[in-house]
Parts: C-alpha cells; structure tokens; sequence
C-alpha cells in the first residue's frame, strides 16, 4: 500500500511513529480502508486529481462542539454552544453553568440533538416503508402491474397478525386489507402499533409501564420534532423516553412493515450464493449499479436487464451483455432474493465509478453521496436519480413510477446501454471479489436449524444452553470516513465468531465481513470456535448470517423474539445472551435502530464517535440508566476487540443468570479432553 501519509495530513486518530524523542513529530495517517479494491481507486483517484470522502475527510476537521452534541441551533438566537467543561481552568475545576440563551442546560441540548437524529434515521426506514406499503396496495388493487404476491404463506401471516379474518376470502382481498391496515400504521394516532404485539409479553408490558409504546409511525417522529423545538420539553429523561418511542415506531414499525411487504411481494429470502467486491464488474459489458435503499425500483431493473430486447440492444452497442451489481442497502435487497452481486458498501460508492466502467449509477435514496456526480463528470459515467424525494445537480432525472414501473426500468436500462459507447480509454477495475453466502431471513434460520417438518429454533437455543454456542450478536450498520474502512466490522466480528458468538449481520456491515471471506461456511473452521465451528458445519450454515438490508434490521427483533418464545432463554430479549453493534456507524438511521434495540432489551455498542460526550449526564441516562428502564443500554468504545469484548463480557453476564454458564465450562473441558485424546 502506498504511504498515504507523504500525499495528505490526516486530522483524526493521528498516531505516533518512531523512538520517541526522535522522529516524534512525524505523523502517519492511519490506513485509510483494509480493501485492496478501494485502495486501488483511491491511488487512481489520486493520480487523476479527483477528490473522494477519503480526501475530504483529512480536510474537513469535525467541529469539536457539534461532534459532542454540545452545539444548538434550534432558534435564531443560537447557534448556542455548550462545550463539555475542561478539566481544570487555571488550576480550578471548571463550574461555569454551561446554558444556552434560553436557558437550555448541557443535557437539555445534547438530548434534543440525539432524539432528532433519532427522527432522521426512524423517518428514512420509515418513509421507505410507506413506499413500499403504498406500491403494496396499489397491486393488491391491481393498479401496479408487474408487482404482485409471491409469498402467500407471509401474506397470511401478516393478516393474522393485523388481526384480520382470512378465512373464505380471496388472496387479492386479503392483499388489500393488508395494505390498507400497513397503510394507516404510518398516520395512526391512537392506540399502539399493531406489530408490537410480535414482542414478548414482558417486553410489551415495559414499554407500556414507560409509555413508550409507539401510537403511530408518523406521530412519534412529529412529536419530535414539536418537543425539540425552542422551549418545549426541557427535560433530557422525558426527551430520550421520546426518542425511544419514536425509535420502536421505526424497528417495530415503519422498518418491520417494509421489510415483510417487501418479502411478500417479492418473496422472502432463502441462502443463495454470490459475490462481492469491484471486481464484479465487467470491461466487456454494460456495467448497471443501482445504488440506495428501495426495492421497489430495483427489483424491476433485475427483469428488465434480463430481458432479451435489451440485451440485445447490449450486444447492437458491442457489449456482451449486461451486468447489474449493487451499492449500500438496495444491493443487499437485491442480492438477498436475486443473488445479483455486491459491489460494495457505503465508502466505495465513488470507488466504484473510478473504475471507469459504471454506464450507470441509478440512484434513489439515502446514503448517495452528492460528490458520485463530481466523480461521474471526470468518466462518461451517468448519474441518474429515480425519485421526487431525492434529486442531485448535474444527474439525469428519470423519475419512476411504480404504477408503469417496466417502462420506466427499460427506460433506464436503455439510458445506460446507450451510454456503454461513450467509455474512456481510463479503466481500472480491481480483480478483488469474493463469494459470500447471503439469504437468511428469520424464516430460513428457522427452517435452516429446525428441519422442513419442525421449523423451529429449538437447535440453537438448546446449543446456546449447551455452550457450544456462546450467545449471538447483530453487527451492523455503516461505513464512516472517519475510522479505517470495514477494519471495526472486520475484527469485531472475528473476534467475536473466534469465542463463540454466531453473528447477524445487515447493511455495510454484512458487505465488509464478505468481502473478508467470513459469509461462507468454510470459515466457520477457519475463524470460529470449536463449539460454533461444530454446529455451523453439522448445519451447513457460515458463522456469519447475512440477513439484509438496513430496514431489516426487524428480522433480528423477530428472530430475537422467536429465541424467547422456544423457551430455556429467559422471558424477554433483555434475558438472552446477545448483545448488538455497530462499529463503523454514521448515518442517523443508525442512532435510530441502535435505540430501538436498547429499548427492546438489547446491550449496543458503537464505534466511531459518540454524539452526547459533551454532557455527562445525558452519557450517564443512555449507557447506565437505560439498563433500569429497558433491560437494554448504550456503550461506545472505538476500539473493535475492545468493543467485542464488552459483548463477550454481557454475553457472559447473561448466561449466568440464566444458570447456563456452567454447561459452556462443561463443553469446553470435554473439547479439551477429545483433542487431548485425539494428540495422544
Ligand atoms: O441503510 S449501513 S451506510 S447503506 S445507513 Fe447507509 Fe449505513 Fe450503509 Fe444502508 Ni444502513
Ligand atoms: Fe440557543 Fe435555546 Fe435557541 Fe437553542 S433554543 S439556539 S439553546 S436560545
């Protein structure tokens, strides 16, 4: 790797290098990415002289008031900051009462900040959900061809769940009825949603007792919005008790609806193969990346890519063929139920068109960087935006709609074959891919572990009170330039698979561990503990399960909620022994799902940064407090190994109340005894 240190000055995480008082003042920048494909493009950009987020973050340095939550610019007699106190000033401590002109205290400020984030992230998981309830109904009806019910069994399932009467009624009236009823949970203003219900009892009964059931996925983001507004709620403990509200609105809501909408209309996901990585992409044919988070575009680009007439059309332009890959959650969307390949997460989305190879980037919503039309101007790369919600300067509009959804996918597909002509001589495309094995939704693990005729997940359950398997861990989330790319996810997830842990992931995450080799069942023996490695390899499975997109994040609750249900773990998902992170986290959708574990029972560790470290107080509620209310608390710790070990520690923790900790001393002694015996 080229000494990225001689080209910039890296503005965080500076380290020290050499004897010290030698060549002490020299900095290195730590390594920018661990992915042999994004380095490439980035010492390409390099030495084209295009600027990527890996350059504009040695720049931008963050503002050190707004990165602890200490600044607010809620009214126009702000922007108010309140900076943490220092230590000491002039040998004393530091006392000044630290207000805003208003009077808003440091806690005041620093738990509006996170609640709004709260908001941002549960009003992206959850407009997407409406979306796609909206595009739902609208086939049911019969006004969205092209769309339609492919799982019927999840299409009842629902019904029930709804509380809806199936029986002697048509599947398109049952369709409807879902619809309308997914519909309304989005405007709803009384009452509670009606998939909380899904939860374990216990856990209902806590969020009713903290009055943070959610009434409606719209209100609570709303109610947000009014009580952060100058002079409203003052109070950080009532502030946060909303954000939680507003956050199960998103994981037991907006998120939970669009993830099964979506598996019943384009079916729910079973294990499949696939690759990940640049090297996915092809010199000799019309390279399509569909680049966001909904479905409901890409999906019809799949049929349309294979339809013979455009590849045809292809083949008129001389290309081979065309080839589809996919960036941040729309490609896990895509992969999950197609096995179209990945082509990578969050950070290499400039990458990705610097190979000079990308006819298109189709575009619709959250995590698309502005700078991907910046990078697209220096190749013959089109941009093309899909959606009213989300335009870009300089981007190809083709706005699609979902009720002539074909037309509008050829309509794009055709845009990037006619742009495959129009490629430089500039191509670089890294060799880098790797097979992953992706698919497993809560169904498939179910089926996956229990056997087609009893379903269930009793085998992991009964394995995790054995001891082979320790407990389990959802790592997921994003990519963040201010940390090395997929290094946190990466060793986080080894080290946690190395003692035991099975691993859920979803989003950029899941994209990072595949590219390291660890979604395949080859690396349970290469990188997990004898105990997991034994039940991996007697179920086929890999000791990292894919389980998709951002929004479904909802299948680890459900999955969660099912390990209560089969018994021997506890009562409630604050009993199990697992634990949820996301070590590389930046987006605010991230705040939201972190909050909505927390609040579901669930010990959260991000990495990164932390946005209240300018209030102790408000730290104190989040990573101690929260423990009382929920069962479930915050923690941040930057370092990956450090942070799985604070997993490992509350896995731990958990077994031992469970009186199960015993049995795993027992498992690991006879797998001593049996290599003992094996050497002799
Ligand atoms: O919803 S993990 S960077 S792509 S926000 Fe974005 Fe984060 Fe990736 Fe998916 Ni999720
Ligand atoms: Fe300052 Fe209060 Fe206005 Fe915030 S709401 S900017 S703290 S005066």
């Amino acid at each position: 790797m080229a000494d990225e240190s001689k080209k910039t000055k890296k503005t965080v995480g500076k380290k020290k290098v050499g004897k010290e008082g030698t060549d002490k003042d020299k900095t290195v920048s730590p390594k920018k990415t661990i992915c042999n494909a994004t380095q490439q493009m980035i010492e390409k950009a390099a030495r084209e002289g295009i600027s990527t987020s890996f350059d504009r973050v040695e720049s931008m340095k963050p503002c050190p008031i707004g990165a602890e939550g200490s600044c607010c610019k809620n009214c126009g007699m702000g922007p108010c900051r309140v900076p943490a106190p220092k230590k000491k000033v002039e040998g004393k401590e530091d006392t000044k009462k630290r207000q805003g002109i208003c009077g808003a205290t440091a806690e005041t400020i620093s738990a509006r900040n996170f609640i709004r984030m709260i908001a941002g992230g549960a009003a992206s998981h959850s407009d997407h959900g409406r979306g796609v309830a909206e595009t739902f109904l609208a086939a049911a009806k019969g006004e969205a061809p092209g769309y339609g019910v492919k799982d019927e069994q999840k299409l009842l399932q629902i019904a029930m769940d709804f509380g809806i009467e199936i029986e002697g009624k048509s599947t398109k009236t049952i369709a409807i009825e879902v619809g309308e009823k997914a519909l309304a949970e989005f405007g709803r203003q009384e009452g509670e949603l009606c998939f909380l219900k899904r939860a374990p009892l216990k856990r209902q009964e806590i969020w009713r007792k903290l009055g943070v059931a959610p009434r409606g996925i719209d209100r609570e983001v709303v109610e947000i919005m009014h009580r952060t507004h100058m002079g409203v709620d003052q109070d950080y403990e009532n502030l946060l008790l909303q954000g939680a509200r507003a956050a199960l609105a998103d994981g037991w809501g907006g998120s939970m609806l669009g993830t099964e909408l979506q598996d019943i209309m384009f079916g729910t996901p079973v294990p499949l193969l696939s690759k990940v990585n640049l090297g996915i992409l092809k010199e000799d044919e019309v390279n399509i990346i569909i680049h966001g988070h909904e479905p409901l575009l890409s999906e019809m680009i799949v049929v349309a890519a294979r339809d013979p007439e455009m590849v045809e059309l292809a083949k008129s332009k001389g290309a081979k063929g065309i080839n589809l890959g996919g960036i941040c959650c729309t490609a896990n969307e895509i992969l999950m139920r197609h096995g179209v390949p990945l082509a990578g997460n969050f950070l290499q989305q400039e990458a990705a068109i610097i190979t000079g190879v990308v006819d298109a980037m189709v575009v619709d919503v959250q995590c698309i960087m502005q700078s991907v039309q910046d990078v697209a101007n220096c190749y013959h790369t089109k941009i093309i935006t899909t959606t009213p919600k989300a335009k870009i300067p300089g981007a190809t509009h083709m706005e699609f709609d979902e009720h002539d959804a074909m037309t509008g996918a050829k309509a794009i597909v055709k845009a990037a074959i006619e742009n495959y002509p129009r490629r430089t001589k500039n191509i670089d495309i890294p060799s880098h891919k790797m097979d992953l094995v992706a698919g497993f939704s809560h169904e498939t693990i179910n089926y996956l572990l229990g056997g087609m005729f009893r379903a269930s997940y009793r085998p992991l359950n009964d394995n995790i009170i054995n001891g082979r398997i320790r407990g389990v861990a959802g790592v997921v989330g994003c990519n963040n330039a201010r940390v090395t790319h997929d290094e946190g996810h990466v060793a986080m997830v080894k080290e946690l698979i190395k003692n035991d842990v099975i691993v859920l992931q979803t989003g950029c995450s899941a994209m990072a561990c595949a590219k390291a080799g660890l979604l395949l069942p080859e690396a349970a023996s290469k990188y997990a503990g004898a105990g997991l490695a034994e039940v991996c390899e007697t179920v086929g499975i890999p000791p990292v399960l894919h389980m998709g997109s951002c929004v479904d994040n909802s299948r680890i609750l459900v999955a969660a909620t099912a390990m209560v249900k089969d018994g021997g773990l506890g009562d409630d998902i604050s009993d199990l022994p697992v634990a949820g992170a996301a070590p590389e986290w930046m987006s605010e959708k991230a705040i939201s799902i972190g909050q909505y574990f927390v609040s579901s029972g669930v010990f959260t560790v991000f990495g990164a940064t932390w946005p209240t470290t300018g209030s102790d107080v408000l730290t104190k509620h989040l990573f101690e407090e929260m423990e009382e209310m929920y069962g479930g608390k915050w923690a941040f710790e930057p370092d990956p190994i450090e942070a799985a070990k604070l997993m490992i520690a509350h896995i731990d923790s958990k077994r031992k109340a469970l009186g199960i900790d015993k049995a795993r001393e027992r498992v690991l002694f006879d797998m001593e005894m049996r290599r003992d015996l094996e050497s002799a």
